[in-house]
């Protein structure tokens, strides 16, 4: 036979992973410390990528196909190795590699930065959607920042959170290509003139945005996306003649302010400079995706009345909605289409996709800061708004109100499509903030209820059940979610019960030594109950801590009652300018002290709050989870996507009636779910009663048991913010909501002590929640927003 030619990389996993290490990072095996295996193995894998992605880039030039474009702000995507190997089918290689070499392939693994470019439940979102707009072969490009700094690093001083700069690029990141050729200037302020009839604005600053792209590889390998990620740079590297002059602070100065732009992931917008730079930032990478985006549809048509049919732009939320104004800008302007021309031609491009009916959380920014930073992108609103107001003369619909441009307004009218993503969510859109744009446009407003990625949130995450469900049912269920179906006949099935029921005590052994290490020791036995997610008034954690201190409470008062023991674990970070949050925190923190050690309960209540929630630790706790906790205010969360993802893992939902979790109960029925709560309607009633709060404290002895326990210092003092609202203005209902959220816990005690019974109906969650795949929301989005269709490579 003969000899395969020497060439990189090799076939072979083991000797590509060992050329790497040799010939790509400089190391010798005897020597290599554990990030060098970690480097080595990500540049092996990345190497395989490399060709499917480069025929997935050839199909599609190739095919005309349309081109879908996810502009986000933040991209949650955590570790990528892992999620690389498993989507290429060689986790049993690495695992045998290192295996050889008595290194632990979980611990190599594990030494990837996790990757924290969003701060929650929108930018994980995105990252889901890019894995699986790459499973499905959709022709996508996810365009966003490199933010230098990703979400802050949460660790507890005495309870109290404490933030730390988060530094994922201080080592080598094995999965970018930097992309020196790919630069765009990018204004900012100065003036717009009027000549010959043509309108162009002078900017009277720029940076550079320059590009950076890591390969997106899709469920076994077929298809390839690029998440490109924009950088800033100045456009002079320093000032010569002040730095030979000796001013090396002034020298260094524009360099400094350019690089500010990419520097940190949300900066605080609570001063006025915060809140320019944050528009800046969102002007930065939505103009540097946009010119992107026309280069590439130049090099390949030359028609712009075709891009609408070429090109699907996906707004994720109102933080690039700029981006309508700026393509305007760019056909009016740049490429002397009409004004009407222009608004539709962006129309059929953009669409918009709201997150949050929260009314602090919808984005405005005053005419002020907006004319001063984007002075041409300025008079365009104010013509778009005049257009809208001229069509509309009845209607009260502005896109400028009270001296602020409102951004959803702006996307919603620059927009062919907007959705929301649940059922739930998507109709109060209609009935709610956007009532009236709605009534003005009927049928623009459709949802598309969120999903997340099978590969990494069951197939990487949770081997075991994972092996457990491909025994049984085959494959298949990775690219096609909804043959989980096939499992529902074995949840009588004794076998399999008491197979699933096994996988579980061990993923729950597991994070049982890992939170040993942490600190927190703790039962494998007891029943584990986990909210994770970000600390918020709406997504009640205050709810669940005093539901805790009054279980604690009637534990102590009986402790030879029959208990179930229990966990109960909490895990999320509080924006560092929100206090009500941050005394949430400390609450919790205070109560695991108190609980923890106390003798009479520490064998039935114990309470566990790892530091640092972030993807890695959710990709520890979900597999392990018995209870998932989804119980925020009806009517406040938009979706969700953990509540899917403890679904999908078989854990059991205590839930409101709020964002996906009514769709959750829906499909894995009412009898496999924990309802509790009022509905969004009776919460807005609610909150006319006069005194609800006070009220339901005074018909609920436990709650009022509670509550006084906390004012009288038993978890140490600073808690009277918390008493105070929860007993007073209430907005979120903590107090109105608790006897039912009681009553709903100890329902799922007595469930919990039926190990058969319950283990049928963790099975019977899973086996219904294939709907939630992301592959099946972005099929929803190709089919009724983007009208993309799937490409495969010959
Ligand atoms: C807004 C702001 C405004 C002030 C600066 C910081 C900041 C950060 C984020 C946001 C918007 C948050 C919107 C969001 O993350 N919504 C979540 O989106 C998920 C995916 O659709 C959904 O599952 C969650 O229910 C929803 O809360």
């Amino acid at each position: 036979m003969q000899e395969a030619p020497v060439h990189l990389p090799s076939e072979n996993l083991s000797d590509a992973i060992l050329q790497q290490l040799k010939y790509g990072l400089g190391k010798d095996a005897a020597h290599a410390t554990r990030t060098d295996w970690r480097l080595a193995l990500s540049l092996a894998i990345r190497d395989r990528i490399v060709d499917p992605w480069f025929a997935s880039t050839r199909t599609t030039y190739a095919k005309q196909g349309k081109r879908v474009y996810y502009l986000s702000m933040e991209f949650l995507i955590g570790r990528l190795l892992e999620d690389a190997a498993v989507n290429l089918g060689l986790m049993d290689e690495v695992t045998a590699f290192f295996d050889e070499r008595g290194l632990d392939a979980k611990a190599v693994i594990a030494d990837e930065p996790d990757a924290a470019l969003g701060n929650g439940g929108l930018g994980r979102l995105a990252a889901c959607f890019l894995e699986s707009m790459s499973s499905l072969g959709c022709p996508a490009h996810g365009y966003g920042i490199r933010y230098e700094h990703g979400l802050f690093r949460q660790s507890f001083d005495d309870g109290r959170q404490v933030e730390a700069p988060e530094d994922w690029l201080s080592e080598p990141h094995a999965w970018e290509f930097e992309r020196a050729e790919v630069e765009y200037r990018i204004g900012f302020g100065g003036h717009v003139a009027e000549e010959n009839g043509q309108t162009r604005w002078y900017p009277g600053e720029a940076v550079l945005a320059r590009a950076y792209d890591t390969p997106v590889i899709g469920w076994k390998g077929a298809w390839a996306n690029t998440l490109r990620l924009w950088s800033a740079r100045p456009e002079q590297i320093f000032d010569l003649s002040r730095f030979n002059a000796g001013d090396y602070y002034g020298a260094a100065h524009q360099e400094a302010l350019a690089r500010t732009i990419s520097r940190v992931l949300y900066p605080d917008d609570t001063t006025d400079e915060g809140k320019r730079l944050r528009l800046k930032q969102e002007y930065f990478f939505t103009a540097a995706s946009l010119h992107d985006i026309l280069r590439r549809f130049d090099s390949e048509y030359d028609d712009l009345s075709l891009l609408p049919e070429k090109v699907a732009i996906q707004l994720n939320d109102t933080h690039p909605a700029i981006a309508g104004p700026e393509l305007i800008r760019i056909l009016h302007d740049e490429r002397g289409l009409s004004f009407e021309q222009a608004v539709e031609i962006a129309r059929g491009c953009l669409a918009y996709t709201n997150h949050t009916l929260l009314p602090e959380a919808l984005e405005r920014w005053s005419v002020g800061l907006m004319a001063h930073l984007l002075p041409r992108h300025m008079q365009i609103i104010e013509r778009m708004d005049a257009l809208h107001a001229e069509a509309h003369p009845d209607r009260h619909v502005r896109l400028i109100d009270h001296g602020d441009v409102h951004m959803g307004p702006l996307a919603f009218t620059t927009a062919h499509r907007v959705n929301g993503v649940s059922a739930l969510h998507s109709e109060l859109m209609k009935d709610t903030v956007f009532a009236e744009l709605n009534r003005l446009h009927p049928g623009r407003i459709v949802n598309q209820t969120n999903g997340v990625t099978p590969r990494r949130w069951m197939l990487s995450a949770n081997p075991r059940l994972s092996a457990l469900i491909t025994e049984a049912i085959g494959d298949g269920w990775v690219g096609d979610l909804e043959q989980l179906q096939q499992l529902e006949p074995l949840a009588e099935d004794a076998g399999f019960v008491e197979a699933f029921a096994k996988a579980k005590r061990a993923n729950k052994a597991d994070l049982a030594a890992y939170l040993g290490k942490e600190g927190t020791g703790v039962d494998p036995d007891a029943m584990f109950d986990v909210q994770i997610k970000r600390i918020h008034e709406y997504k009640r954690q205050h709810l669940n801590i005093l539901q805790t201190i009054a279980l604690w409470q009637e534990m102590k008062d009986d402790p030879k009652g029959d208990w179930v023991p229990t966990l109960k674990i909490f895990g999320g970070k509080a924006a560092p300018g929100y206090f009500f949050a941050k005394d949430i925190i400390r609450l919790i923190n205070k109560v695991a002290e108190v609980v923890n050690r106390d003798p009479d309960t520490r064998h039935l209540l114990r309470v566990a709050y790892p530091a640092n929630y972030n993807v890695s630790l959710a990709e520890r706790l979900i597999p392990a989870a018995e209870v998932s906790q989804q119980i925020s205010t009806a009517g406040k969360e938009a979706s969700g996507t953990g509540n899917m993802k403890f679904a999908l893992n078989g854990a059991l939902t205590i839930g409101t009636l709020d964002g996906a979790n009514v769709e959750i109960r829906e499909l894995v029925g009412a009898e496999n779910f924990f309802l509790f709560g009022m509905t969004a309607e009776e919460v807005v009633a609610r909150r006319q009663v006069e005194g609800h709060a006070w009220q339901a404290i005074s018909a609920d002895p436990r709650l009022a048991r509670a509550l006084e326990a906390i004012r009288h210092g038993t978890f140490g003092h600073g808690f009277g913010g918390i008493v105070d609202n929860v007993s007073g203005p209430d907005y979120f209902l903590v107090s109105s909501d608790f006897t039912d959220y009681w009553r709903a816990s100890r329902e799922l005690d007595a469930a919990y002590r039926d190990p058969k019974a319950w283990t049928r109906k963790a099975i019977l969650n899973v086996a219904r929640s294939g709907w939630f795949s992301s592959d099946r929301t972005i099929r929803g989005y190709m089919a009724d927003i983007w009208d993309a269709k799937a490409l495969s490579v010959d």
